[in-house]
């Protein structure tokens, strides 16, 4: 690209999530990228403290994943799932199958966290009808979840800013329980915090407000991740849990970004011990090589659903044409084969400790009031500026990529979460490089 040609050249692509006049005005690239660094197009490395957008778990280009999408394009490079099938797509769900919750052993292939947030809505649906209950419709989700940007899951989600522009046309019968942060009893807790079990109880009276009958699913991520690291207090996915159970509730795990390592085991299960009846995935689950997401259903579910129809009868009407791309499949098995191999989920444990204790030594710098974490993930929430929120974030994001290191804002809210093969030299100065930023800015 002809750097000064840039205006025309940057026109046409309308970015996503971006302030596209501003960002076009300076724009930062990235061209390539090689297990923890990026390089941009003027050959600086950015050491990358995002896993790109969450997802790239075992670092950038590993070979083993390179070379499986390269064999598998060359040999076919599509394939239908609907009515047909190829061998690529069962391994995946086999090998998905065997990391998920127990019980949790039917995989639905999308394409993105946000087709798979609202597959496992339609999902929900689909049960309580093929049980009977076809008046279960309703769902709740929490303020400030992130489901992504389709109907479904702009509506059960909680960010405002996310709503506001589509306005009646998000999906009627939703509700929403308060979001878990707590700053003034919670701040500065290291993994999760003590107080807030009890938000979760909100769920009973949203229950009696409009009765169980009419209740499908819960929603929630079981650590908010885009907006920005709000971990679970103790005892509230439990909770959640329970209350869910006794009211004949789904309860719907959005593991986009908690899924494959990130909070030091393969899922929330296996870090906070709370099963789902589904659970949705996309990002790491083929190290982001190609686009994929998927859905894990309690294999009661999935059977309900399957018997509700006469034998020959399509059960399930929903999929789209690239569920169990082969390509993508053929990044996932080898993704997964990489992870177990490099015990990549129990290495994100293992670098916790030291993870925490780098993101904790930021107290005390100024403009930080609170440091949230949990295996390889954390937020450095900042306060925001009088009158302009968002932009001592903005500032720290440019300031950070200036001094080669990627970080991710949201709001005022630093996020941190490097790929699973981080060091802890690495470590260190992705943090290092974050508190010199914070203090330079006003
Ligand atoms: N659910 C959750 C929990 C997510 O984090 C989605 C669904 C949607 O996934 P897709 O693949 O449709 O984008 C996500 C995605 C950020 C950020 O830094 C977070 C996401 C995506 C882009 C940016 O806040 N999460
Ligand atoms: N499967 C995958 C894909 C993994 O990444 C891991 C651990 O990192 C495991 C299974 C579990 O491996 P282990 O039994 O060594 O804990």
């Amino acid at each position: 690209m002809n750097m000064n040609d840039l205006q025309s050249d940057l026109a046409p692509f309308w970015m996503p999530f971006t302030a596209n006049r501003q960002f076009k005005q300076a724009p930062r690239l990235l061209s390539e990228a090689k297990g923890m660094y990026y390089k941009t197009p003027d050959n600086r490395e950015i050491l990358d403290g995002t896993a790109g957008l969450w997802c790239v778990a075992a670092g950038h280009c590993r070979d083993e994943i390179v070379k499986a999408v390269q064999d598998q394009v060359a040999r076919m490079d599509f394939a239908p799932t609907f009515q047909m099938g190829h061998p690529l797509a069962f391994e995946t769900a086999s090998r998905l199958a065997a990391i998920t919750p127990p019980g949790l052993n039917r995989i639905f292939f999308t394409n993105s966290g946000s087709e798979s947030a609202d597959t496992a809505m339609k999902i929900a649906l689909a049960y309580h009808r093929a049980r009977g209950e076809s008046s279960r419709t309703r769902f709740i989700g929490r303020e400030r979840g992130y489901h992504g940007v389709n109907f479904g899951g702009m509506s059960v989600g909680g960010i405002p800013g996310n709503r506001k522009t589509f306005g009646s046309s998000l999906l009627p019968g939703v509700d929403h329980l308060r979001a878990t942060h707590d700053l003034a009893r919670n701040a500065f807790s290291k993994g999760q915090p003590e107080h807030g079990a009890e938000f979760a109880d909100e769920l009973e009276r949203i229950v009696a407000l409009h009765d169980a009958s009419n209740i499908a699913a819960v929603i929630v991520e079981p650590l908010s991740g885009s907006a920005g690291v709000l971990v679970p207090p103790k005892g509230y996915l439990q909770r959640l849990r329970e209350i869910c159970d006794k009211h004949g509730i789904l309860l719907i795990f959005d593991e986009v970004i908690t899924g494959f390592g990130r909070l030091g085991g393969a899922f929330a299960y296996d870090a906070f011990g709370v099963k789902p009846d589904l659970m949705t995935m996309a990002k790491a689950i083929n190290n982001a090589t190609i686009p994929m997401g998927a859905v894990a259903i309690k294999q009661e579910i999935h059977d309900t659903i399957i018997n509700a129809t006469p034998e020959g009868g399509i059960e399930f009407m929903h999929g789209y044409t690239y569920s169990g791309h082969p390509v993508a499949c053929a990044a996932a098995n080898a993704t997964l084969a990489l992870y177990e191999k490099e015990k990549l989920f129990e290495r994100a444990g293992k670098m916790a400790p030291a993870f925490e204790a780098a993101a904790h030594a930021l107290k005390g710098t100024r403009h930080v009031i609170d440091i949230r974490n949990y295996g390889l993930v954390a937020g450095i929430e900042m306060e925001s500026r009088a009158g302009a929120p968002g932009k001592r974030g903005y500032e720290a994001l440019v300031r950070c990529f200036e001094k080669g290191v990627l970080v991710r804002t949201t709001g005022d809210i630093v996020a941190v979460s490097p790929p699973l093969v981080v060091d802890e030299k690495q470590i260190e100065r992705i943090f290092s490089t974050i508190a010199e930023v914070i203090k330079s800015i006003d």
